[in-house]
């Protein structure tokens, strides 16, 4: 009888132990649950990956990042569970009065610091290959305001126009679109070419975020910022600003459509004509000047 209260305490902890080793296992084997372009209810990972970026960030969080995590913290997590059970006072009496173990203390600062140079080949590699942009096939200007997008396409590859992109109101939204993340105006680029993206904002830090490409750079204001993204897949692919910028921060998302380069160049035309007399039709660049030739 004395045992059997003993004996429950080890069951409950062994199950909450089997539980979470097996959330851990759940968690390392299933790879991306987040469907192409936006986020769906009950999904958990990173949105699927459609740019090598983020085909390599997609590797590095789930192959590379959360295996080590999970290593560490069952490894962490034994180490409690052994030391609650051979060290409580029941089992260990008389206490070793042991305060210092050299070999111990170098390998416990070594092998994190092994650790952290392991993370930081790959992630100093990822870096590189954010950063240094490759020869790219065309350009698009983004400018954070508050509380919406524009998008200008110089007029030396065929644009010459900008426009707006603002939150679809609950009211027009239609069949296919998405509540929070649709928007009026999307950003249209062609699939399997590679778009450099000039960041900027006319007043206050905002974020420009797209996660199946991997982008994530900050517009600020009087700052040009570059990235780039090559997407392998055409569909719409949402995102949205990820720094605080005020009252509507979560109503301004951003819509790319990737679409094949027929449909981008007929798109072009359609845009051209649809955005020539637009508010903001005039290209500005971060220091209120306008670019030499305004292509109409
Ligand atoms: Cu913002």
């Amino acid at each position: 009888m004395r045992f059997l209260p003993r004996f429950g305490w080890r069951a409950e902890t062994c199950s909450i132990g089997l539980a979470l080793a097996g959330a851990c296992l759940a968690f390392c084997t299933v790879p991306a649950w987040a469907g192409f372009g936006h986020p769906d209810p009950g999904e958990i990972g990173l949105q699927a990956a459609v740019t090598p970026i983020a085909q390599e960030m997609e590797f590095f969080h789930n192959d590379i990042l959360t295996p080590i995590i999970f290593a560490v913290s069952l490894f962490v997590a034994a180490l409690i569970l052994y030391c609650i059970f051979r060290f409580n006072e029941k089992a260990n009496p008389t206490p070793s009065a042991l305060t210092h173990n050299t070999g111990l203390e170098v390998a416990w600062t070594l092998i994190p610091v092994l650790i952290l140079v392991v993370i930081a080949i790959p992630s100093f590699r990822l870096l590189d290959h954010q950063l240094v942009i490759p020869a790219t096939d065309m350009t698009v200007k983004v400018t954070g305001h508050q509380w919406y997008w524009s998008y200008q396409y110089p007029p030396d590859q065929g644009g010459g126009f900008s426009f707006d992109s603002y939150i679809k109101d609950p009211s027009d939204l239609k069949p296919g679109d998405i509540s929070k993340l649709s928007v009026d105006n999307e950003a249209v680029v062609p699939v399997n070419k590679t778009v450099l993206v000039q960041v900027t904002s006319s007043d206050v830090i905002h974020g420009f975020v797209v996660p199946s490409f991997g982008v994530r750079i900050d517009a600020v204001p009087g700052r040009l910022n570059e990235t780039w993204f090559r997407a392998e897949r055409e569909g719409v692919y949402y995102g949205q600003c990820s720094e605080l910028c005020g009252e509507d921060h979560a109503d301004m998302p951003i819509a790319i459509r990737v679409v094949s380069a027929d449909e981008y160049t007929a798109w072009l035309a359609t845009a051209k004509k649809k955005f020539a007399s637009a508010k903001g039709a005039k290209l500005h660049y971060a220091d209120n000047t306008t670019p030499v030739a305004a292509g109409n």
